[in-house]
């Protein structure tokens, strides 16, 4: 009530100044009826009264503004300055701390996705820088390629005819020189996936004899019959040799393929959905106990492995091909990425025996087999060798290793023979093509657990799906895993 009539005072003086001044104007101004001094004294009260309202108004919405600054001044207080409040009502102090714990929580959150973006961001940096390096490498070993093909192709042809006129039975020659090894082609293959044929670059090897066609099943059973050789599908693993395997573990057998029930995302997943280690299957039984290879002597051996191969080799006088010599013979003097042209496809027809359908869903017979084809079933490269595309993977000297070719063009050198040691395939899935980083070999790797190469693609390689049936296309023999789709064929 005090405060009230202090205000009344104040404003009463000036409304009595501001009625002053409306009469200094004077002159013919139409003035207010004169008011009686009563009137007067309450028309300055009505007014005080009216402005003290507003004022009692204004202060409210001052208090409701300063309530809400301290309102949100309780965003200040530290969850230690809450926790010691003594005075605060329990109940809106739990609140608080738990609005406190969830805003942490957000911005912790916040922080993570911000930290993966930028780790994305850099990953993907990286990956351009090293897609630049390998467009600009490939750039240089097309040009050094370019100078010497005429003159280099001319040599081959010559030396092919003259070699190939006293030819070992069975054998082509593949003349030496420089080619063009690996891919800088992103199309061909998403690029992690593929990230073992790159980058790409020139490599000399000196010439050599070939088998025009992989080893047959008729070719294995000659030298099972002069050396009564097992195979290691048909021995089994040596227990002296895995000493903490199961029994079971040991028994003789080779992956055999089986077709899923239904769609499946091949890239998502292991490969045994569509793979399964089957006791008995051997090279006569490639597809597991009770299937044969009568009138299939003409296709290709599989279920031999790496050691079972080097067996064949020296009993013929011969040994496995090098990967680089491989690569060589496959591209036959082109650098395309398929062995007959850049299209998959010639006219309608297919150029060698690969995989259609859904994979590993169907197998269908597009190109005249579901499973192995006679060899020489396709047309030969230019240099006269068959199904080095498709058909069955062909078992390479080298060991294998996804980040090799990055380390050779540190170190080029004539004849390359692979990398020095071996890996396993838990070193090979952990390689980081991007920072090239490369997996250490493990001191206690049996030797059969250690990686070999292996060229060409199979039967089971889909346009769709993994393409490896190009000459660049690298992959892996597990020396322990015979398997369905792997056989080989030597050189000397
Ligand atoms: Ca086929
Ligand atoms: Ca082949």
């Amino acid at each position: 009530m005090r405060s009230k009539m202090k205000i009344l005072r104040i404003v009463g003086a000036a409304g009595i100044v501001s009625l002053g001044a409306s009469c200094d104007k004077g002159g013919d101004l139409a003035l207010p009826p004169a008011e009686s001094v009563e009137g007067k004294l309450k028309s300055a009260e009505v007014k005080a009264e009216r402005e003290a309202e507003e004022m009692v108004k204004k202060a409210q919405v001052e208090a409701q503004v300063e309530k809400q600054k301290n309102a949100i001044n309780l965003d200040d207080y530290t969850v230690d300055q809450l926790e010691k409040d003594t005075e605060m009502d329990p109940y809106i102090k739990n609140a608080l701390l738990q609005a406190k714990q969830q805003q942490a929580d957000r911005i912790r959150k916040k922080q993570d996705e911000l930290d993966q973006l930028m780790e994305r961001e850099k990953y993907a940096g990286k990956m351009l820088d090293a897609l630049e390096r390998e467009r600009v490498l490939l750039e240089e070993a097309n040009k050094e390629y370019a100078d010497i093909a005429k003159e280099q192709s001319a040599r081959e042809a010559t030396e092919r005819a003259e070699k190939n006129a006293n030819a070992p039975e069975g054998m082509v020659w593949v003349p030496g020189g420089k080619y063009v090894r690996g891919t800088s082609d992103t199309s061909a293959g998403h690029r992690q996936g593929y990230a073992e044929e790159y980058p790409a670059h020139t490599v000399e090897v000196d010439g050599f004899f070939m088998d025009a066609t992989e080893v047959t099943n008729a070719q294995f059973a000659k030298f099972v019959e002069a050396t009564g050789f097992k195979t290691l599908a048909e021995e089994g693993l040596k227990a002296e040799d895995f000493p903490m395997m199961r029994p079971d573990d040991l028994k003789g057998g080779a992956n055999v393929f089986k077709k899923t029930a239904g769609k499946v995302d091949p890239w998502v997943g292991s490969a045994w959905r569509w793979w399964s280690f089957t006791p008995g299957a051997t090279w006569r039984t490639p597809e597991g106990p009770g299937s044969s290879i009568e009138g299939k002597m003409d296709h290709p051996v599989t279920c031999v492995n790496y050691d079972d191969a080097t067996a064949y080799a020296k009993w013929a006088g011969k040994r496995l091909p090098t990967e680089a010599e491989w690569e060589r013979a496959a591209r036959a003097g082109q650098h395309q990425k398929f062995q007959w042209g850049d299209e998959m496809l010639v006219g309608d027809k297919w150029q060698a025996n690969v995989h259609q359908g859904n994979f590993p869903s169907e197998l269908m017979e597009d190109d005249g087999f579901a499973l192995t084809a006679p060899v020489k079933s396709y047309p030969a490269n230019a240099w006269g060798l068959y199904d080095m595309s498709g058909n069955v993977w062909e078992i390479c000297n080298d060991y294998f290793h996804p980040g090799y070719y990055s380390e050779f063009i540190k170190n080029k050198h004539k004849n390359p023979q692979g990398p020095k040691t071996a890996i396993s395939d838990q070193e090979r899935v952990a390689y980081d093509s991007v920072a090239g980083t490369c997996p250490e070999p493990r001191i206690d790797l049996p030797a059969m657990a250690g990686l070999r190469v292996a060229r060409g693609g199979s039967f089971l390689c889909s346009a769709e799906y993994c393409l490896r049936f190009r000459p660049a296309a690298r992959h892996h023999h597990e020396v322990m895993s015979p398997t369905q789709h792997t056989g080989f064929r030597c050189v000397k």
